[in-house]
């Protein structure tokens, strides 16, 4: 390749520049009754307002093979910032879910709804009926910043009543100002076709290089897995109140198979802001990045290969000069554990909180446990919020002590009480969407962690380890959507019913794991697992 390809942009910053701040010719697309697909440019332009164009990956050799287009339809990603949502809002995502899309509704790992299988025809009305819960889905996905994650920790209120006033104010002020969503599928005014562009006063005219991720963390718990963000805030309390967050740069999970200048990075702790610095920091880091970050190789363009191939002296250095203030030495904090911790807690306010352990996120009403009809009841019956977790789960939070009893009835009656039946293993589990709508998944994920977790419990059992607390993720490809390079054991697809397995992230979401074994069958995995188990067994230390 000669030096000038190497060098040139990528074809995608050419669409971001032509699309006339995000409209790109969606319209178009929408309107044309001729296929159930939007063109390939308003593909990548569609993400910037949370849509992606998919189609149903089981049956797409048959649809070939009938000369059929693939079976098109879209998934909607609402942003849901640090994933507190209002029992109205529940009621609304629900009801979308059954008129809208297929039936199901998918909690993600960054604390967002997905709905899957919409069809063209039904999207404005799915957007509309979104923005009529005062939920939006601009900048869910696309080069912009994502969804702001916040531990929705229900014990110490005040703190995360604090970091979540912050995880909003930046998610706000991150929000690209572009009117095309409003236009698009809102109805807003039109842009004169003379007025001047609209403004993107942080995003310019191409946005970023890339997806950006913020997430804040409150210690002890690192249930956000803050080091996998490009940007993370980890807030740091004294007797009870906020007082500031150690900033953290540079964290991301994708890699790409055999491409060894693709890796997982956990974050570097950049230095500690006030809460009053918080906005301003992330303005900063993001438009560093805007500025930086590469251009001409999408898969070289995140934050973490910025800062990798930079340094942090750099950086602390590029953030002062812009934002004319330097960060603080970072304050000390330790992090106990990830995951969510499961069952009925009550805060520092007295309210109750209750985390309900979700199979891979997936609300669906099934024989053994009706998700949907149970939470539905309970988003009708009571005034508190629904806090959705960084682990594809939900709290019902802020339960008046007379209110909970109703609620664990209607939570036992409808087979919700899942987190006291299951081991460690099962409820520290993660698994990304992947088949049949992901178009990147090479392997199974969501559908295949039920009889994945039964083999490796079984091989737990065996060996004395039944409430082991260990920590599974499974993702269908490389690009690391249940974060798994930071479990303590990882199944990441490589092709239909193969996968790397990698053993032994850090506890406490601070130290990646490390490939053990390439392209393993289910047989080879549990053979792998047995021997390492074993010597757990036998030689671990007591805690
Ligand atoms: Fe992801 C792409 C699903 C969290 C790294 N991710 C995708 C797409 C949109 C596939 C695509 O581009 O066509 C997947 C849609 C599947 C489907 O049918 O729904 C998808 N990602 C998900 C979700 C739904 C997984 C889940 O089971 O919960 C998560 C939605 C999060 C949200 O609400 O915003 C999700 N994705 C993540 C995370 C975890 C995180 O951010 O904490 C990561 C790793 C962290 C990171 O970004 O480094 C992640 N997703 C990726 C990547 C790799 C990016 C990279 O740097 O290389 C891709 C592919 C890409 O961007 O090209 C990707
Ligand atoms: Fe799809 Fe890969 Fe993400 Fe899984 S990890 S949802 S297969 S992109």
């Amino acid at each position: 390749m000669s030096d000038a390809k190497k060098d040139a942009p990528v074809e995608v910053e050419g669409i971001k520049e032509r699309s006339n701040r995000l409209r790109g010719t969606l319209l178009d697309s929408l309107g044309d009754r001729a296929t159930g697909a939007i063109s390939e440019d308003d593909t990548q332009i569609s993400k910037f307002h949370g849509i992606y164009q998919q189609d149903d990956r089981d049956i797409r050799a048959e649809r070939t093979e009938a000369k059929l287009e693939p079976a098109h339809s879209f998934m909607v990603r609402v942003r849901v910032p640090g994933g507190v949502c209002t029992p109205e809002q529940w009621l609304g995502m629900d009801a979308l879910a059954q008129d809208h899309a297929n039936g199901t509704l998918r909690l993600t790992t960054r604390q967002a709804f997905q709905f899957h299988g919409i069809l063209k025809g039904n999207l404005k009305a799915s957007i509309q009926a979104i923005n009529t819960e005062v939920l939006d889905t601009i900048a869910a996905c696309g080069d912009v910043n994502r969804n702001v994650m916040c531990t929705p920790l229900p014990e110490t209120s005040r703190v995360h009543a604090s970091a979540l006033r912050y995880a909003r104010d930046i998610s706000d002020h991150l929000t690209p100002r572009t009117g095309a969503y409003h236009e698009i599928w809102l109805d807003g005014d039109k842009l004169d076709p003379g007025a001047p562009p609209e403004v993107e006063p942080i995003y310019g005219d191409h946005y970023l290089p890339r997806k950006f991720k913020i997430a804040m963390a409150i210690p002890p718990q690192n249930d956000v897995d803050v080091l996998a963000h490009d940007l993370g805030y980890i807030a740091i309390e004294r007797g009870g109140r906020l007082v500031g967050f150690n900033v953290t740069v540079g964290g991301g999970m994708g890699a790409t198979h055999g491409d060894p200048a693709t890796f997982p990075r956990i974050a570097d702790v950049l230095g500690f802001c006030t809460p009053a610095q918080a906005v301003a920091v992330a303005e900063h880091i993001v438009t560093i990045q805007r500025d930086f970050g590469d251009r001409t190789n999408r898969k070289h363009a995140r934050f973490k290969y910025t800062v990798a191939d930079r340094g942090l002296e750099w950086l602390r250095e590029e953030f002062a000069r812009r934002a004319g203030f330097a960060l603080l030495p970072a304050a000390p904090f330790a992090f106990t554990h990830v995951g969510d911790r499961y069952g009925w807690v009550r805060g520092d306010d007295g309210l109750w909180h209750v985390t309900l352990y979700v199979p891979a996120g997936r609300l669906a009403d099934t024989d053994d446990a009706r998700w949907l009809t149970g939470l539905r009841l309970i988003a009708q019956q009571y005034a508190g919020e629904f806090r959705l977790t960084a682990n594809q789960n939900v709290i019902i939070s802020g339960i008046q002590p007379d209110e909970r009893a109703t609620v664990e009835h209607l939570l036992e009656t409808h087979g919700l009480e899942q987190w006291k039946t299951l081991t460690p293993l099962g409820l520290n589990a993660l698994a990304c969407v992947a088949l049949p709508t992901c178009g990147l998944a090479m392997a199974e994920a969501e559908r295949y962690l039920p009889d994945l977790l039964a083999s490796v419990q079984g091989r737990l059992d065996q060996h004395g380890l039944r409430e082991a607390d260990l920590v599974l993720r499974i993702t269908g490809c490389p690009n690391g959507c249940a974060r798994p390079y930071l479990a303590d054991v990882a199944l990441v697809g490589k092709a239909p019913g193969r996968y790397n397995l990698f053993l032994g992230g850090g506890t406490s979401g601070e130290r990646l794991n490390q490939l053990v074994a390439e392209n393993l069958s289910e047989e080879k995995i549990l053979e792998v697992l047995d021997d390492h188990f074993a010597r757990y067994a036998a030689e671990r230390n007591g805690d």
